[in-house]
C-alpha cells in the first residue's frame, strides 16, 4: 500500500511547477526535469523512504483520476500549473461541454467578465462535474458548477489546450458561453 503520497505529490508539485532550482533540479523550456535529479531532491528533502512505486502511483493520477504528471524517457514534468515558465500545448478541438468550479462570490464576477485565469496562466476545466465539484469544494461550501459550451466557444475563437484527457485549458471564457449547471 503506497505511504503518503499526497506528501511527496506536494513536493513534486513546489519543485516542478514553482520552484526548481531552491531543490537542485533544472528544467527544460517545456518543464522536463531529469529524474536523477528528482530523486535526489527527494531524498534529501523528505524524510520519508518514497519508492517508484510511489512515484508511478502518483504519476498515474490521484483518488479522482487526476493526472498532475507525466515520466517520459528518464524524465518527468507538471502538466500544467507553472509558474516558472510557459509550456507550449498543442491546440484541441474541445468537447460539446466543459465543467468548472467555483463559489458564490466569484460567480457574482464571473457573470460580468467570464472566466479568467486570476492567478494563474490559464482557467481551467474538466470533462466531469464530480471534479468541477472537487475543485470548487476547496473554498466553498456551496459549490457552483458553471457548464461552459465549449465547441461554441471554439467556433468563436477561443482557443484550448488539453494537457490531460479530463483537463482543458483556456486564456479565458467570456460570460456569453457560461451558465450554471446546478
Ligand atoms: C475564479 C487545482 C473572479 C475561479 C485544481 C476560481 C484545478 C474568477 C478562482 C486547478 C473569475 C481561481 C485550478 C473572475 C475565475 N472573477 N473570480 N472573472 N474567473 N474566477 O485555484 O479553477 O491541485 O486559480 O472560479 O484542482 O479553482 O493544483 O483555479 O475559483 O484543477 O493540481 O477564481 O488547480 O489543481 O482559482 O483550480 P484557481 P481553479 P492542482
Amino acid at each position: 500500500m503506497p505511504k503518503n503520497t499526497k506528501s511527496l505529490s506536494k513536493f513534486l508539485a513546489l519543485m516542478l511547477r514553482h520552484q526548481p532550482a531552491k531543490f537542485g533540479v533544472t528544467l527544460d523550456e517545456q518543464g522536463f526535469a531529469s529524474l536523477v535529479e528528482v530523486w535526489s531532491a527527494i531524498e534529501k528533502h523528505l524524510e520519508t523512504n518514497y519508492t517508484q512505486d510511489d512515484l508511478e502511483t502518483i504519476v498515474a493520477g490521484d483518488a479522482h483520476g487526476k493526472k498532475r504528471y507525466e515520466i517520459v524517457g528518464d524524465q518527468i514534468r507538471a502538466l500544467y500549473g507553472h509558474s516558472v515558465l510557459k509550456i507550449v500545448y498543442p491546440v484541441v478541438i474541445p468537447p460539446e461541454s466543459l465543467y468548472h468550479g467555483t463559489n458564490p462570490a466569484a460567480w457574482h464576477a464571473i457573470r460580468e467578465n467570464g472566466l479568467t485565469a486570476q492567478g494563474r496562466q490559464y482557467v481551467h476545466m474538466t470533462t466531469n462535474t464530480d471534479t468541477a465539484r472537487i475543485v470548487a469544494a476547496r473554498r466553498t461550501q456551496m459549490p457552483i458548477i458553471l457548464k461552459i459550451n465549449a465547441l461554441e466557444a471554439h467556433a468563436a475563437g477561443v482557443v484550448f489546450h488539453q494537457p490531460e484527457a479530463e483537463h482543458y485549458l483556456a486564456r479565458a471564457i467570456p460570460s456569453t458561453f457560461l451558465h450554471i449547471h446546478e
